[in-house]
């Protein structure tokens, strides 16, 4: 039995220990309990301002928007640039910048060689993209066999597989470049995309008087001849929330050059006849500093458990 001040109880529940622990673990709970108790404080937050925020907590992992938050709140943005500041010293040549992955990838698209039609079952749902080029090293050479994995929203803003409207892969593929590094698609240019209304990640977006739009954009995960995988998105212009992506997740460099062809017979093999969007784009590789950087997996697949 005891009685406690705020500090004493802080200073027991960051103290307490029957074994070793894991002291990294240790350190930053303790820092986020600290801030979270002097916030608590200092605000004069409610019990039922604190068992709403809970509620919602239990909510966003229910409709499983663990991602889209950290997305909105700047998180997957910030690991980036401190992942580059740390590279600063290292490596400070720099491929095709980096981009987040997101929340909606999926591994294991349906692999293709050198071309693929990302758009089969989608046709007629937009502007027809042809975009192609090729997978670089650092030193202007080609990556062959290299892999790009592709993924993008429907034409109503979602994501396949988080979609249940949608069949498995839909607009997710995987190309494996040819010997000289190159890859092409076929799809349609993707509209932006916003978050779920009516989502535990939308109600806190309205309570903070913020807009939960991302640009147009395209996704690539792209890896091979023992260089740095890259995962990153190409964004296309013209894109009012260019400048303004709920997410912080644009970059300059990443903006893709959109050519209109009235006619090519180039594409016959994507089936592409009429008018269509041409798009090149060249994925510069860096060097891998360390073996597990040439693994192309997804963040969640690297994490521990
Ligand atoms: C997306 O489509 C996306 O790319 C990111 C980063 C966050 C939410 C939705
Ligand atoms: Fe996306």
């Amino acid at each position: 039995m005891a009685e406690y001040t705020t500090s004493q109880l802080l200073a027991l529940v960051n103290g307490s220990q029957v074994s070793a622990g894991d002291e990294r673990v240790r350190t930053v709970t303790a820092r986020i309990v600290t801030d979270l108790f002097h916030t608590i404080e200092e605000f004069k937050v409610t019990p039922n301002e604190f068992w709403s925020a809970m509620k919602w907590l239990n909510r966003l992992g229910e409709a499983n928007m663990v991602g889209l938050i950290t997305a909105g709140l700047g998180f997957d943005r910030l690991l980036d640039i401190l992942a580059e500041e740390a590279d600063q010293a290292e490596a400070p040549e720099k491929g095709t910048p980096r981009a987040i992955e997101g929340p909606l990838y999926v591994a294991g698209a349906p692999l293709a060689m050198r071309e693929v039609r990302l758009d089969e079952g989608n046709e007629g749902k937009g502007e027809v993209l042809v975009m192609e080029g090729r997978v670089l090293g650092l030193d202007g050479k080609p990556v062959p066999h290299a892999s790009v994995d592709v993924w993008h929203c429907n034409e109503l803003g979602r994501y396949s597989h988080f979609d249940p409207d949608q069949p498995g892969y839909n607009l997710r593929r995987r190309i494996e470049t040819d010997a000289e590094g190159n890859y092409r698609f076929r799809s349609f240019l993707p509209p932006g995309y916003a978050i779920p209304p009516g989502s535990p990640v939308s109600e806190l977006f309205d309570l903070l008087g913020r807009h939960g739009n991302r640009p147009a954009h395209i996704h690539f995960l792209v890896s091979g001849g023992g260089k740095r995988a890259l995962t990153t998105q190409v964004n296309i212009p013209g894109d009012t929330f260019l400048d303004d992506d709920f997410a912080f997740a644009t970059r300059d460099g990443l903006v893709v050059a959109l050519t209109k062809v009235e006619s090519s017979t180039e594409f016959a093999s994507l089936g592409v006849t009429g008018p269509f969007t041409h798009v090149r784009f060249d994925f510069v590789l860096q060097d891998a500093l360390r073996e597990d950087e040439m693994i192309a997996a997804s963040r969640y697949d690297t994490a521990a458990l």
